[in-house]
């Protein structure tokens, strides 16, 4: 009779196997939790506190409402200028209203800010004059304030560019030996970009202080989330790099405000840069040049109504008895004044010469933007719009 090997494992005596220790997990303290971080629910209750996230103090909560408040009624103005034809084009962060904001309240003065052409709401709301912030929007050449000035960089349109910028100068800064941080704001789509995965491998590497805040707001233009990545979490894109992530509910400001300053005191502390993503909605098109009926239905913006970022600060803070009619009021008026002037000045502002376009370009223009100048002089001619 033979013996089948199974048989010679079943007949063995049990043996005490020696084990050897686990290794350690060499993921830990970078991955980022499995569902995205929350503190309140949509409706405004807070869900019980944690000692990994704290909740910030009720003065910042307070002032992060104030700023989102007039950051929305901001980005309602610039809507209404693409319309009056004030503003060549406007894409609205509407929804986005805890990540603008929360992105710009965790920092200092003298931290660095590195937006896209969807943040002149949290460039705003940072202090930055609203008419300069529209500069590039009206179609000027320059990005209208003083980058260095205001450490502010100009909004980039080139996706992910920022994410480059903002590696070189954190990490020039703390070679310098300052404690600045720069925080980059980046889109969903935008993390497909070689330009993201260098600047956060840079980052990374030579522990450059960069938060990378990652606005996942579904959509890159018409092209949704689910054509975008497999990965389950945008913040596992961290992770890879060696980079401490996490994701948070982008439509929480409590919760964005507490991730947030987690994020940049790692930073400010010389650990490296951190990533958060936060899960968010852009609840208008694209841009206003944009029709959002040809990818998307509108039952599923209306869905996210439900968790409008300013409804749920708003009804926390009522609820905690820091917030009453008369101070609601008094922002709303605010808000008001501040469209007001905003709509004043812009009317007052001089209409931009398209051939400015092609000035500051070379010292010496090519014989190609020579060629191109001369055909849109040609075409403002043949309109009535310029010199003939
Ligand atoms: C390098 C580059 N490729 C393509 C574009 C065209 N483009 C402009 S916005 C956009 C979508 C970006 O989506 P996302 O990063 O999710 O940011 P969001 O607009 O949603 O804020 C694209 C493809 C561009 N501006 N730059
Ligand atoms: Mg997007």
């Amino acid at each position: 009779m033979t013996t089948t090997p199974q048989a010679v494992r079943r007949a063995s005596p049990r043996t005490r196997r020696k084990t050897t220790p686990a290794a350690p997990d060499p993921s830990a303290g970078f991955m980022p939790q499995r569902e995205p971080v929350r503190l309140l629910e949509p409706d405004g209750t807070p869900l019980p506190a944690r000692d990994d996230y704290p909740e910030p103090p009720v003065e910042a909560l307070r002032e992060m409402y104030r700023r989102m408040v007039v950051g929305r009624r901001f980005d309602v103005q610039a809507t209404a200028l693409t319309k009056q034809g004030r503003l060549a084009v406007y894409p609205s962060a509407r929804g986005q209203e805890a990540c603008q904001i929360g992105g710009v309240l965790a920092l200092r003065e003298d931290d660095w800010v590195f937006p896209t052409y969807r943040e002149s709401m949290a460039l705003t709301a940072r202090g930055l004059d609203p008419v300069e912030v529209l500069t590039l929007l009206c179609g000027d050449w320059h990005c209208g304030y003083d980058p260095a000035a205001t450490r502010t960089a100009p909004q980039c349109t080139p996706l992910a560019t920022q994410c480059v910028h903002a590696a070189g100068l954190a990490y020039g800064e703390s070679y310098q030996g300052r404690d600045t941080v720069a925080l980059a704001f980046i889109g969903d789509g935008a993390t497909s970009e070689g330009d993201f995965h260098e600047g956060i491998n840079f980052a990374a590497v030579f522990k450059a202080p960069v938060v990378y805040l990652v606005q996942n707001n579904k959509y890159a233009i018409s092209v949704p989330l689910s054509r975008q990545t497999a990965a389950p979490s945008l913040a596992y894109k961290g992770v890879g790099y060696g980079v401490p992530s996490e994701q948070v509910d982008g439509n929480d400001p409590v919760a964005v405000l507490a991730v947030l300053d987690r994020a940049v005191a790692h930073a400010r502390a010389g650990k490296g840069p951190y990533l958060v993503e936060a899960h968010t909605y852009r609840m208008e098109p694209h841009t206003n040049a944009d029709d959002q009926t040809r990818y998307r239905d509108a039952d599923e913006v209306e869905a996210w109504r439900d968790r409008d970022p300013i409804a749920r600060l708003e009804a926390y803070l009522r609820a905690r008895g820091v917030l009453d009619d008369a101070a609601v009021a008094a922002v709303a008026e605010e808000a008001e004044e501040y469209a007001a002037t905003l709509r004043r000045r812009m009317d007052s502002q001089p209409t931009v010469d398209p051939l400015s376009l092609f000035d500051h370009v070379y010292a010496e223009p090519t014989p190609q933007l020579v060629e191109q100048r001369e055909m849109v002089r040609a075409e403002l001619a043949a309109d009535g719009e310029g010199d003939a």
